[in-house]
């Protein structure tokens, strides 16, 4: 087999995104050592990933649809079960921990504003634990408030990124129509920032960035704009933590995902022809089935092709399932055992693997390794056909759940 390595936009080993230069050097110490502790160590990296933990703080007024965007972010509806509880007044002065439904290291925090609080803003930052958070949203469903102002600066000063939030924009929308008021929604838009981001400066702060959404519609308005910023504004492990708990509702955000995760499957091939790679009857080579079939399934949460994950896009969509279900043509949403992933490698085993192109996060000096054993390409290939497959079955999916996003081919 002929294999050539890709290593895509990297320009040097020093840049990869999910190693540091230390860990490379380690990695590549390894030339005598040998294939198991090589593939022992991106194992390990594998799991740091997979367990990557990412904090988003969601504060703001009482009313402004914090529990509602939470919600919104997990994919959720505030009737369905484990939603953030909307509409009611709040009662607690404390912050609440939302997890993900499908990614539980993605936890967004419910922080109740600092407006409502009858303490000083030193005593809320520490109450809050203001230092834990990757980033935060500072949300409102009007005019942002000198509060607002205060809680980003003290935010900026611990030198972590924040992001306005205009909520309930929808409502704008319905109220001017309701008038008969003619608008173009652009004009509209910019008019609306540009007030927003006024009244910002004005109470010291510098570049606001302002995002004007509805938590009703996250494939709408500035949603897919934010949530693209707020991917763009991480780096390594937890950006692809945040993407890919992501719902799929948008062409961009698939896509990415899959840019993504083609960068994970040469350590994925890496970890199942080495570590825990077993002969497998009926092949002529060894691999891990157990973490191929591992990564099947993983794949298909992040795409939204589970079951579970299908009812909840349904329900945020207004669709019946059985609309979404109608145009997955793919047996990886059936039930995955090692049975399914041998009868799939020993029918791809049938296919030329000719040349396999892979994407490298960095060049490993024993990169040559990976040519001699056949396992490696094999496992290569095998994901990034699944990879691609599940990706085309999320596309007609999505143009099933929202026809209107223009990013349809
Ligand atoms: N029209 C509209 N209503 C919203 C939106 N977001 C939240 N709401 C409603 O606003 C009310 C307060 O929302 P909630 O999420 O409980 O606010 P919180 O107190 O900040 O957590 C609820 O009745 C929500 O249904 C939105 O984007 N558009
Ligand atoms: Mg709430």
């Amino acid at each position: 087999m002929f294999i050539c390595f890709r290593r895509d936009t990297m320009a040097s080993s020093s840049q990869s995104i999910y190693f540091s230069q230390q860990e490379i050097n380690e990695l590549n110490s390894y030339e005598q050592g040998g294939l198991i502790m090589y593939a022992a160590q991106i194992k390990k990296k594998l799991n740091n990933m997979k367990n990557a933990k990412l904090n988003i703080a969601v504060t703001g007024d009482a009313g402004a649809g914090k529990s509602t965007f939470i919600n919104a972010m997990r994919g959720l509806r505030g009737c369905d079960e484990g939603a953030a509880k909307t509409g009611t007044k709040e009662t607690t002065m404390k912050r609440t921990p939302y997890k993900h439904p499908d990614f539980p290291n993605v936890c967004f925090w419910d922080l109740p504003g600092f407006g409502s609080l009858k303490f000083p803003m030193k005593d809320y930052v520490s109450k809050m634990e203001f230092t834990t958070y990757d980033f935060f949203i500072i949300i409102s469903q009007n005019r942002f408030t000198e509060n607002d102002a205060n809680v980003a600066k003290v935010i900026k000063n611990l030198r972590k990124r924040f992001y306005f939030v205009r909520n309930k924009i929808d409502n704008d929308i319905r109220s001017l129509q309701g008038q008969g008021i003619v608008f173009n929604i652009k004009d509209k838009f910019d008019n609306v920032k540009q007030d927003l981001s006024h009244d910002l400066m004005g109470a010291g702060i510098a570049e606001p960035i302002v995002f004007l959404i509805s938590s009703f519609s996250v494939h709408e308005f500035d949603f897919p704009r934010l949530k693209g910023q707020l991917i763009n504004s991480l780096d390594g492990i937890k950006k692809d933590a945040l993407l890919m708990s992501l719902r799929s509702t948008t062409v961009k955000i698939v896509e990415q995902k899959r840019a993504q995760l083609k960068k994970h499957i040469w350590m994925l091939a890496t970890a199942s022809a080495a570590v825990g790679a077993l002969p497998v009857p009926g092949l002529s080579f060894a691999v891990d089935l157990g973490l191929i079939g591992t990564t099947i399934i993983d794949f298909r949460k992040i795409f939204g092709l589970d079951d579970a994950s299908l009812q909840r896009l349904a329900n945020v969509a207004n669709t019946p399932v059985g609309n979404l279900k109608a145009v997955v043509r793919t047996p990886l949403v059936g039930e995955i055992n090692e049975e399914f992933v041998k009868q799939m490698l020993v029918r791809s085993s049938f296919a030329a693997v000719s040349v396999v192109e892979i994407y490298l996060d960095f060049i490993p000096i024993i990169g040559s390794i990976f040519g001699a054993v056949s396992s490696f390409g094999m496992t290569y290939k095998l994901l990034t056909n699944i990879l691609d497959e599940l990706v085309e079955n999320a596309h007609r999916v999505m143009k099933v759940a929202f026809p209107t996003d223009p990013g349809h081919p």
